[in-house]
């Protein structure tokens, strides 16, 4: 299975680490967002990553390939059967993509991406105001945090998977939640980097990291 995209990404390190969870067999194929690759984007129509490739089959979209996956290789499971831990599941996912992401991302893109990665300047403006978003979204994610075990009860999730992905990316601009403000987030996530697939991902990140630097 290929993957198109950059560990950097909290949704291509998401598909990432669902795919080591999996034991499945990945590549990745380092790709900026709207590349012209003709592979790329037959695979993401709108130029975004992750996209995936998979035999003859193309699909893009974070959440979109990890249902393929679960589907395809149901165990372990990163969905849970029972219906509210399943609804949590996917509650958490659509968290940390569409709210939690909102946010940080405006400082992601506005202090790293733009300027340091693509030469365009950011708007320090709308990153101020992604930064300022953050400690309500924090608090929130603070009092769901468990004291043990995952976000989802039925065991580790896409959820934990989601939310911690964008938590690493938010670590490059400083803006990730501190342990001693958010100790409960902290305690959850310490778990969350102590398992294998998560330090795997985080090896190959950091090694593509030192590479560009
Ligand atoms: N909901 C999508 C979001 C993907 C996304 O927005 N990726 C960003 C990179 S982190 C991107 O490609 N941005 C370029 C663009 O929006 O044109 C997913 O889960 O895969």
């Amino acid at each position: 299975m290929l993957i198109y995209g950059g560990l950097l990404s909290p949704y291509v390190r998401k598909v990432g680490l669902a795919a080591v969870e999996k034991g499945i067999a990945w590549e990745l194929i380092l790709t900026n967002p709207g590349s012209p690759d003709a592979d790329f984007r037959a695979a993401s129509p709108f130029g975004k990553i992750p996209a995936m490739k998979d035999g003859d089959f193309a699909l893009s979209d974070s959440s979109a390939i990890i249902a393929y996956l679960e589907a395809k290789y149901p165990t372990p499971a990163l969905l849970p059967v029972d219906p509210q831990a399943r609804g949590k599941a996917v509650w958490f996912d659509e968290f940390a993509d569409t709210i939690l992401c909102a946010s940080g991302l405006k400082v992601l893109f506005n202090r790293l991406v733009g300027p340091k990665l693509l030469k365009i300047p950011g708007d320090e403006a709308i990153a101020a105001q992604g930064e300022a978003e953050l400690p309500r979204i924090y608090a929130y994610l603070e009092s769901v945090a468990p004291v043990e075990g995952w976000l989802v009860k039925d065991g580790f999730s896409l959820a934990d998977i989601a939310v911690a992905s964008i938590l690493r990316t938010l670590e490059y601009v400083h803006v990730a939640p501190k342990p001693e403000e958010y100790p409960a987030i902290a305690a959850w996530y310490d778990r969350v980097r102590d398992r294998p697939a998560w330090q795997q991902i985080a090896t190959q990140e950091d090694a593509v990291r030192r590479r560009r630097s």
